[in-house]
């Protein structure tokens, strides 16, 4: 038996608040995965669900795109991967019964917890303008009322089709080809709020946005940096690796404002010996202030110079630098050194709000090491500088020539499971020339060459009565955007809103005149189609691609695949007798839907490093896409060489009285998805409305801990509340705060987002507090 779902949103006045803890430990950790397994799933199912994960023939995690072994555990699961599958394997369910008795004003006062929790959605559900319920609808009738809509657009650019990171290969295929054919390039994503800064930094200085390290590199670099990241939560697999590094000498360097548990600390559950002892993982904690990185890291590119000029060494060389790489692989050395000339080290100390002391012990680290690597994840992409201060990241890297070598190299850490191969299959809004040319060499047709609309363009286009159509590919677009208020209003402004989803969110709430809920199996589902059963494929954080499939029984006998989802409305749209558009796709859009593998040759046609595709997924564990410079030192950028770069110093000036707000997520949620009312390890349990404050800081502003109070963001003259928050006195440097998202996002202002990628600005919101 599983639980029935809770009646109530959270009661926050049942918050409590305990003393954080140092470490993450397993015994726990798989205690709670179980207990939120049980309630969903019942045991039968749980124990076949959580067997399944992540095996060779098993479905890929959802839980986030940390790459697996080729060698598993029998249970490679985390508690946080076991939660994301129960939330999708639930035995709850909403069905037409529900939303009659649920009225959308009803459905809007509930929190994200309670919708989430009610379970997977079981019918194709349509809002009427004016209506107050939704009302099943036929899958042939919302595939009309779709394609009528998109035929009756003046411009295909009145048109936006949002991607979240779960969708596979195929689905993100098919799709892309779905706008295109339309005639847009309207594709933004989870991405452009996420990693888009680590792209951005990484085309530019490298040639290629993605990670150039393997899981190998990371068990045998001699120096680790974790960067703005929070794996014990996040990526606890990671925790795992970075184990691993560790008993192979490896240093690691954890830079975060807050000491984040399971960085710290770790005991792993998959082997007793770990239980017991637990690991050490971090060798140095620096506590960094928001938005420091930058300054961080040209004063340790500031701290190699200086030693090289002292005759030091780097192990393995006779200088520092690695000259004969640098001269061979790289241009633009001289630019970095005349802005790091110009940097004081007063104003690294300043930005940063380390000592000089640590700053200085940490470029030793790096004088030590002849393999660095940098892992990082949102607390360095989501600041108005990320793209200066991640080129300085890599900066730092090239000098010692930790660029494609073993062990050695960049390390983004991505967030949804698919969100790379979503973006490797043509999910963006502004693709190469090159890309362009080989899908219409494909489909033979002209592919539309004009920019679309990124995450933020989007919703200023929405909000200024441009756009008449919305589709969601999965995701929860309302609460994951910044500036809830305004992106709820832009939406209002759409004609038609639909929403390919697994479980309800309040994007189905907040929605066009006219709404559909296009109900889609998940990833642990059987996806059975006319030829037999499908697989689908995915590609992880170190792009590694392989095979997914689902094994249980689908939610309910009426969800489409997202890949039949697609090819249904293209086909109507294009093929179906009454193609207005002389420019379509050539494409047999009904045999894609019925046989995955016609999708994968295509994608095998359009892009390099899919070779013997089919094949090559056979095989467990997939295959790795080339990355040049990880494979050859290749770099694909303008010059043909990896580009030093030089950035002015930029950190965020806090203006008296304010705080600098940073968004993140609790232990128990998964991103918009709120699994649970606990942060365990921040000792925060209960309850969601606190934010965490320096204890000076506390006092300062006139406060005590525990007081209630509203958060006040203040952007270019104007004001944005979130109301009835809980302070907490939290170790993190002075004039930083904390508290979660996406509660917060009414408060992250639209038109704050980074130089150059455009991602919001989720952690560096100038707040003041205002007593509750
Ligand atoms: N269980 C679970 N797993 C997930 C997710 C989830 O919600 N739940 N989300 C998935 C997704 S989409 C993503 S993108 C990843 C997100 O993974 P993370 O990036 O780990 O997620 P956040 O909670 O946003 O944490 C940001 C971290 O950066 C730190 N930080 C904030 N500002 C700064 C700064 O200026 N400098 C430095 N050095 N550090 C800073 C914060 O203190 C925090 O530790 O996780 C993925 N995995
Ligand atoms: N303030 C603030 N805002 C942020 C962030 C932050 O740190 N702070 N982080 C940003 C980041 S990193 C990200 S990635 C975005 C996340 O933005 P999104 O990806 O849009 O949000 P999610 O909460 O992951 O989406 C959850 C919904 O996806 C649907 N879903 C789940 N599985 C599937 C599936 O298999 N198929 C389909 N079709 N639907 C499915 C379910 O209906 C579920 O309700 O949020 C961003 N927003
Ligand atoms: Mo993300």
């Amino acid at each position: 038996m599983h639980a029935k779902a809770p009646r109530e949103n959270i009661d926050e006045s049942k918050l409590t608040v305990s003393k954080p803890k140092t470490k993450a430990v397993g015994i726990p950790a798989v205690a709670n995965a179980l207990k939120i397994s049980l309630e969903q799933m019942g045991p039968l199912r749980s124990v076949q669900t959580l067997l399944a994960v992540n095996q060779l023939d098993g479905f890929d995690c959802m839980g986030c795109a940390w790459p697996e072994h080729e060698k598993r555990n029998a249970a490679e699961f985390c508690e946080n991967g076991a939660k994301a599958v129960a939330e999708e394997a639930t035995r709850r369910r909403v069905t037409p019964e529900f939303f009659a008795q649920h009225s959308i004003a009803d459905l809007k006062t509930r929190d994200d917890f309670w919708l989430g929790q009610q379970g997977r959605l079981t019918h194709p559900m349509f809002l009427d303008e004016g209506a107050t319920h939704y009302k099943p609808i036929g899958w042939d009738e919302a595939y009309d009322l779709m394609a009528e809509e998109l035929r009756g657009l003046e411009h295909p650019d009145q048109a936006v089709f949002y991607t979240s990171g779960r969708t596979s290969n195929e689905a993100a295929f098919v799709y892309q080809l779905l706008v295109r054919g339309l005639g847009t390039n309207n594709l933004p994503d989870c991405s452009n709020m996420c990693h888009e800064s680590s792209g951005s930094a990484l085309v530019e200085t490298i040639g290629i946005g993605k990670g150039s390290v393997s899981l190998t590199d990371l068990e045998t670099a001699s120096l680790i940096f974790v960067a703005g990241q929070n794996p014990g939560t996040n990526h606890p697999r990671m925790l795992s690796a970075l184990e691993k590094a560790k008993k192979n000498g490896a240093v690691i360097v954890s830079v975060n404002p807050l000491p984040e548990a399971g960085l710290l600390h770790f005991e792993n559950p998959q082997h007793v010996a770990g239980m017991i002892q637990g690991t050490q993982l971090t060798d140095d904690f620096l506590q960094i202030r928001a938005g420091g990185d930058q300054a961080l890291f040209q004063g340790l590119g500031k701290y190699l110079l200086e030693a090289e000029a002292a005759g030091r060494n780097t192990p393995g060389l006779e200088t520092v630098l690695d000259h004969s790489f640098i001269e061979n692989h790289t241009v633009g050395l001289n630019d970095y050194l005349r802005f790091l000339e110009k940097v004081e080290w007063d104003d690294i100390v300043e930005a940063s709000g380390l000592t000089l002391e640590q700053i200085q012990a940490t470029g030793e680290r790096m004088l030590a090491s002849n393999a660095t690597i940098v892992c990082w994840a949102m607390g360095l992409t989501q600041h108005k500088h990320s793209v200066p201060t991640l080129r300085d990241v890599v900066n730092v890297l090239l000098l010692q020539g930790n660029i494609g070598k073993p062990g050695a190299g960049v390390c983004p850490v991505r967030g949804h499971s698919n969100v790379q191969g979503d973006r490797t299959m043509g999910i963006f809004e502004k693709m190469p020339e090159t890309f362009h040319d080989r899908l219409d060499h494909e489909f033979e047709f002209r592919s539309p060459r004009e920019h679309g609309y990124d995450t933020v363009a989007a919703i200023r286009a929405m909000r200024d009565g441009k756009v008449r159509f919305f589709m969601g590919m999965g995701g929860n677009f309302v609460r994951a955007a910044p500036d809830s208020d305004v992106t709820e209003l832009a939406l209002a402004n759409t004609r038609l809103s639909v929403q390919i989803s697994t479980k309800l969110n309040h994007s189905h709430l907040s929605t066009g005149r006219r709404a559909l809920i296009l109900p889609t199996l998940g990833r642990t589902e059987k996806d059975t189609q006319r030829t037999g059963d499908q697989r689908v494929t995915v590609e992880d954080s170190m792009s590694a691609v392989h095979a997914s499939r689902g094994r249980l029984k689908p939610a309910s006998e009426h969800l489409h695949s997202e890949v039949a989802i697609v090819c249904n409305l293209a086909h109507r749209l294009f093929t179906d007798g009454h193609s207005r558009l002389p420019n379509t796709p050539q494409a047999a859009w009904l045999a894609m839907r019925d046989d995955y593998t016609l999708i994968r040759k295509h994608i095998e046609a359009v892009f390099d490093g899919f070779e013997d595709f089919e094949a090559r997924i056979q095989h467990p564990g997939g295959f790795v896409l080339p990355h040049p410079p990880r494979d050859a030192r290749k770099f694909d950028t303008a010059s043909g060489k990896a580009h030093f770069t030089g950035n002015e110093l930029e950190f965020i000036k806090i203006p008296p009285g304010r705080l600098v707000l940073q968004t993140l997520r609790s232990h128990d949620q998964y991103n918009t998805t709120i699994y649970g009312k606990d942060d365990r390890y921040r000792g925060i349990h209960g309850g969601r409305r606190v934010v965490l404050i320096n204890a000076e800081d506390i006092t300062e502003l006139g406060f005590a801990d525990g007081d209630m109070v509203h958060l006040i963001s203040e952007f270019q003259g104007t004001d944005r509340r979130a109301e009835n928050f809980r302070i907490v006195s939290y170790s993190t440097p002075k004039g930083c705060a904390a508290a979660y998202y996406p509660e917060t996002n009414v408060l992250v202002p639209l038109d704050s987002v980074a130089d150059t990628s455009g991602t919001p600005t989720s952690k560096s919101v100038i707040v003041r507090l205002e007593k509750a």
